[in-house]
């Protein structure tokens, strides 16, 4: 007879979805939870298609039927990098109209004061339109928590940036001359607090720049290029879903803490570390990409023999309530059991042997639906059986 006691399945594994809002930490897991329930949906499209024009079209046909549309923004041709009307705020447009948050799988792993600048700056400048990014915390926990301070600090010049130029030489006329951006500063003056960094000269004498000597500086005011102010929509794409209010503004990530490829070298001990780096960062990770559910999980379930003296409490286990995407999705073939890998290492797994047997939240599909003669018919058959899924894991464990 057996000693140890079987360990009980962690309370988020049978709650519903609308139940996990309340006792969520992150305000953009609260909304996805909500999303989730009033879409009747757990799945997110993996839209790894070749062209951005493509992108964009199918995250218009699939729109319905998902809350996540994940992007591999570097895998696409003629992505444009228009902060207003580039590809991102296009997506981020169809985002509001249809009803799902994007996350763009980037995968960061760097140094801190690298991975701050991949993404808050640089040409995709991610943050300003991916409401989810993910990060392979192999290089520590310091780049989740700097993460979080970048997602923090952009969090805080939304909605509008104060930007500040400095110029050395005599002054032109029409540098004073634009009296619509003149108009501009006085109305966001009137919304933009003081700290934001508005020099009191300028403010006295009522211009843009003050003049020192021959150095001129000048500050304008921008909206910030976010999801939700993005400045240039065509006709039709100001719509927005009308089952929910808009997405918040917070920023959220995902760890990667097991994958889906075959001989995958991340390890128990990987997966324990970023179990800890999820529960020290709960104001910004909203969860895990990963093959198993992995709230309440202990050391002992993971790396037992791992000689690490930071064990979690029980106290600190139970209250997890993280999010668990899963990609390597897929139904097999008419007359299969199971569906095949790709022969390129990726692995598959069913919804309901993902979300109902390893307790995933939310699955991820690509090709299974990319490739299909209907997408959008193949993206509302996978939403059906991952929710499925999910309403068979409740009542499974009930
Ligand atoms: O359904 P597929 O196989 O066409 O696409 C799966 C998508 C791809 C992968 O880059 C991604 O999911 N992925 C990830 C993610 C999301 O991070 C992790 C993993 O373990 N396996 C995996 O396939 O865009």
């Amino acid at each position: 007879m057996s000693t140890t006691q079987e360990k009980q399945p962690h309370w988020s594994l049978k709650q519903s979805f609308a139940e996990r809002v309340e006792s969520s930490s992150h305000p953009l897991t609260s909304y996805l939870f909500r999303l989730m329930e009033v879409k009747q949906s757990n799945l997110c499209l993996s839209a790894d298609v070749e062209h951005a024009r493509d992108l964009l079209a199918l995250a218009d046909k699939v729109g319905p039927s998902i809350v996540v549309l994940k992007t591999h923004y570097d895998l696409i041709t003629g992505w444009d990098y228009h902060p207003h009307t580039g590809t991102g705020a296009q997506l981020a447009a169809l985002a509001r109209k249809h009803g799902f948050l994007i996350f763009e799988d980037r995968k960061f792993v760097d140094i801190g004061s690298t991975v701050q600048k991949q993404y808050t700056a640089g040409t995709a400048c991610i943050v300003e339109w991916a409401h989810i990014t993910n990060a392979d915390i192999h290089a520590g926990e310091a780049m989740v928590s700097a993460m979080a301070q970048a997602a923090q600090k952009w969090r805080e010049r939304v909605p509008y940036e104060v930007k500040t130029s400095v110029s050395v030489g005599t002054p032109v006329a029409d540098q004073f001359a634009d009296e619509e951006a003149e108009d501009q500063v006085d109305e966001l003056r009137k919304i933009v607090p003081r700290e934001n960094g508005i020099s009191s000269a300028k403010d006295t004498d009522g211009r843009k720049g003050s003049i020192v000597s021959i150095t001129t500086v000048t500050q304008t005011y921008e909206p910030a290029d976010s999801p939700r102010l993005a400045k240039t929509m065509s006709v039709g794409d100001e719509a927005v879903f009308p089952g929910i209010e808009e997405a918040p503004l917070d920023r959220g990530l995902l760890i990667l803490a097991q994958m889906s490829s075959k001989g995958c070298l991340m390890d128990g001990k990987y997966t324990w570390e970023c179990v800890k780096a999820a529960r020290k960062n709960k104001d910004f990770v909203m969860g895990y990409v990963a093959q198993q559910n992995l709230n309440g999980i202990t050391k002992e379930d993971l790396a037992p023999t791992y000689e690490d003296d930071e064990s979690a409490t029980e106290e600190e286990a139970q209250a997890d309530n993280f999010i668990h995407m899963t990609p390597g999705c897929k139904l097999p073939p008419p007359g299969e059991e199971a569906p095949q890998g790709d022969g390129l290492g990726q692995q598959y797994n069913t919804p309901d042997n993902l979300v109902n047997i390893k307790g995933t939240d939310i699955a991820i599909v690509g090709r299974g639906i990319i490739t299909a003669a209907d997408p959008p018919a193949e993206a509302e058959r996978y939403r059906r059986k991952a929710w499925k899924a999910y309403q068979d894991r409740r009542e499974r464990l009930a």
